[in-house]
């Protein structure tokens, strides 16, 4: 009999650790020094694969993990053989962002820029609410399948971000937190968040909205609450397996397996992979997605007597 301890479980096992780590960082609480060359701002989001065929539209997205403002006058971005000076003045606000984008505002009668794509199109930067960080331009030229970006400070630290996979049209690689360099495919519907917390960094088991009514129910033939709906939505569009398992593991039944979904429902009418009708207990529900990256949540249906 398959159970959850087979090669769901070796799957899960390394993301388990990483959450572990995460969490013990997280409460690792230091005092910051006020340090104006800017030790916390860290490349966070990339996007290579522009929208459609615009090359124009790549961007970075810096993150200031610090608790103070700083100025990147100085620092210097290079991409290849382009280097771009940062001009003294352009700051990146605290616990906030800065996008570096290749190409930041229109000049008519092109159209396509970063300010048109993501801002209302005006033709200047900031001056409505979806621009609420700072933006400028910079020389780039990311190429989708693979390549690399550097930043480099006044006092010559250089962090460098190296990408060796396409996410697909429009979808970033976005950094799961600033405390590691782990990067994942951007699971945002909008497939990219500029100017704002990075999808990845939700918990995993956040991604999978999994809401199940009724519950308790009791599956006793009796035309009363008879089944049960789970309602699912995912993030972005994955394949998504639920199943059921009672509470030693064994495996009662597969409601949907692999399947590319988005949000959506399916009953479960109390019965096992043979047709007959489970006993009445605690049961527990097992969803997982699988697509640009993998997220898994566990909860428990209850089948009851009347
Ligand atoms: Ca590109
Ligand atoms: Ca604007
Ligand atoms: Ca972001």
């Amino acid at each position: 009999m398959k159970t959850i301890s087979s090669k769901r479980f070796w799957k899960f096992l390394p993301i388990f650790f990483i959450s572990i780590l995460n969490l013990f960082f997280a409460k690792t609480d230091f005092a910051q020094p006020e340090i104006s060359s800017g030790s916390g701002v860290i490349i966070n989001e990339v996007l290579a694969n522009e929208p459609g065929s615009y090359t124009s539209l790549e961007w970075v997205e810096l993150y200031n993990a610090d608790s103070t403002e700083h100025d990147l006058g100085g620092w210097s971005f290079v991409c290849k053989d382009d280097t771009t000076l940062i001009p003294a003045g352009t700051t990146i606000p605290d616990n906030g962002f800065l996008i570096l984008s290749r190409k930041l505002l229109s000049e008519p009668p092109d159209s396509i820029s970063f300010e048109a794509w993501w801002g209302d199109g005006s033709g200047t930067w900031r001056d409505c609410p979806e621009e609420s960080f700072p933006a400028i331009q910079v020389k780039m030229s990311l190429i989708n399948s693979g390549g690399a970006v550097s930043l480099v400070d006044p006092e010559t630290n250089v962090q460098t971000f190296n990408w060796d996979k396409d996410c697909g049209d429009g979808v970033s690689l976005e950094r799961v937190s600033s405390e590691d360099n782990i990067w994942l495919c951007c699971v945002d519907s909008d497939k990219n968040t500029p100017g704002r917390k990075n999808s990845v960094s939700t918990p995993y088991s956040d991604r999978i909205k999994l809401h199940i009514q009724p519950n308790p129910f009791s599956p006793d033939g009796d035309g009363f609450e008879d089944q049960t709906v789970f309602y699912y939505t995912l993030t972005l569009e994955s394949s998504l397996t639920i199943r059921i398992y009672d509470v030693q593991g064994r495996l009662i039944r597969t409601l949907m397996e692999d399947q590319p979904a988005v949000s959506g429902e399916i009953s479960w009418d109390g019965k096992d992979e043979h047709g007959k009708t489970v006993r009445v207990g605690i049961y527990i529900v097992w969803a997982e997605a699988e697509g640009n990256s993998y997220s898994q949540k566990k909860t428990t249906v209850v089948v009851a007597k009347r």
